[in-house]
């Protein structure tokens, strides 16, 4: 009945759209062994539907991608203002955080790696070779007064000394702010990123630690404690917690993070999916929410709020990679649309990220990361670029909800066959 109901409301929705033109009236019975009709507007909401055009109506805000507010192409800007050695790899700066506006100007912060070489991975790694693109970095703040030119601040948060969590790097922050005071919530990691570590079973040592402010330009003072911890050595977040995200939902600090379970031996596999931890106060404590992990897809997702839920941006790894979702709940996450060239690791300028009002306005921009920026994994490092889209209830744009993108056609051909996929199918051919 509910599904039948909402197909009457999306259809009187549609027609609404469409009042001008006249409307078949016909008899229930006659009209349901109909042939589909040509409009919308003419369809019975009683006529047995396929699976995929129930769906069309049940799973997402509008069957139409032009009338879907959580679908969006995104488009992308190079930013003026980060020197980066010429892409000799001694330099990167990715996983930015979120945007948020003061005194007139935008801030983010990121993962700064400066190093007298590229990363080497972990057998290479030293106290001053980094194991990871990652690895012995700092988190350092732009800011910007249009978004596409920056100025580069400095260091907000530096390695602390060793034992202190993060003593070996900081990275991949994001931003909360919280009645007027500011934190900073970062993968603390204890060991060069990459190297195993046996006791653990682990790749990374990295907890989630947090440093707190006045103003978002310092100085910030760290927590000397971890505030988000591993699980349990049965739990699904036993190996790591990545990519700290903090918003404000109903006078709590909700933190979504990333954790890998279910590990491939054959090939270090793991199934990244991600949690959410709440707590009264900023520094914790933090309660896991029982339903965790509650996304099955996402390297470095964002969230942020949309309408009296929230957004996500899943952009690579898993089933449901490549979507925009939304959680009206906050902890149930549907597919809200499926789309292209999405930004990686964004970090997003949502400004009602914080305000709790249970109407997030949803965003228009944000800064994202694009690894390997010289095309060179010997002189690996990651550049920011900037991203637009029409993920905002206060903006319509239909040049920005194409149904496809499309590519250049040497970006089809780039992705060749291998030696051994050719050999496989000229054995197919005898
Ligand atoms: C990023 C994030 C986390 C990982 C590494 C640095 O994209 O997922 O921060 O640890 O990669």
């Amino acid at each position: 009945m509910l599904k039948k109901l909402s197909i009457a409301f999306i259809l009187s929705f549609i027609f609404s759209c469409n009042s001008d033109k006249n409307v078949h009236v016909s008899n229930k019975e006659e009209n349901t062994k109909k042939a589909f009709p040509l409009y919308l507007k003419d369809l019975d909401p009683n006529k047995p539907l396929s699976s995929a055009i129930k769906r069309s109506f049940e799973n997402y805000e509008a069957p139409r991608l032009l009338d879907n507010e959580l679908y969006t192409n995104f488009k992308y800007s190079e930013l003026k203002g980060f020197d980066y050695h010429n892409g000799d790899g001694t330099i990167s700066r990715r996983d930015p955080s979120k945007i948020i506006k003061e005194n007139g100007k935008y801030y983010v912060w990121y993962t700064h790696r400066e190093t007298p070489t590229e990363p080497k991975g972990f057998k290479g790694a030293t106290d001053v070779i980094p194991s990871q693109d990652w690895d012995l970095a700092e988190i350092w703040y732009a800011t910007s007064t249009d978004g596409f030119t920056w100025k580069e601040q400095g260091v907000a948060i530096p390695r602390p000394p060793e034992p202190k969590p993060g003593w070996r790097s900081v990275a991949t922050a994001d931003i909360l702010k919280f009645k007027n005071k500011y934190y900073l919530y970062y993968q603390a990691f204890d060991a060069p990123s990459g190297k195993y570590n046996k006791k653990r079973d682990a790749y990374d040592i990295c907890p989630v630690a947090m440093s707190w402010a006045d103003s978002p330009e310092g100085p910030w003072t760290p927590l000397d404690n971890v505030v988000i911890p591993f699980g349990s050595e049965d739990e699904w977040d036993y190996r790591v917690i990545h990519d700290p995200n903090p918003l404000v939902h109903n006078g709590k600090i909700y933190i979504y993070y990333k954790s890998g379970m279910d590990k491939r031996d054959e090939n270090r596999k793991f199934w990244d999916t991600w949690g959410v931890a709440v707590a009264d106060k900023p520094e914790g404590p933090f309660v896991k929410h029982e339903l965790n992990p509650i996304m099955n897809s996402g390297h470095e997702t964002i969230i942020f709020p949309f309408k009296e839920g929230v957004a996500a941006i899943v952009n690579t790894d898993g089933i449901e990679h490549y979507t925009i979702q939304y959680a009206k709940d906050w902890v149930n996450f549907e597919i809200a649309s499926v789309t292209q060239l999405l930004p990686t690791a964004a970090g997003v300028y949502s400004p009602d990220a914080f305000d709790d009002d249970h109407d997030g306005d949803g965003i228009t921009w944000g800064l994202s990361h694009f690894i390997n920026a010289g095309n060179n994994w010997n002189k690996m490092y990651t550049k920011l670029g900037r991203f637009d889209c029409d993920l905002s209830q206060k903006v319509h744009d239909p040049s920005l909800k194409q149904s496809n993108i499309l590519l250049p056609n040497d970006w089809y051909f780039r992705q060749g066959l291998s030696a051994e996929q050719r050999k496989r199918i000229e054995e197919r051919n005898q």
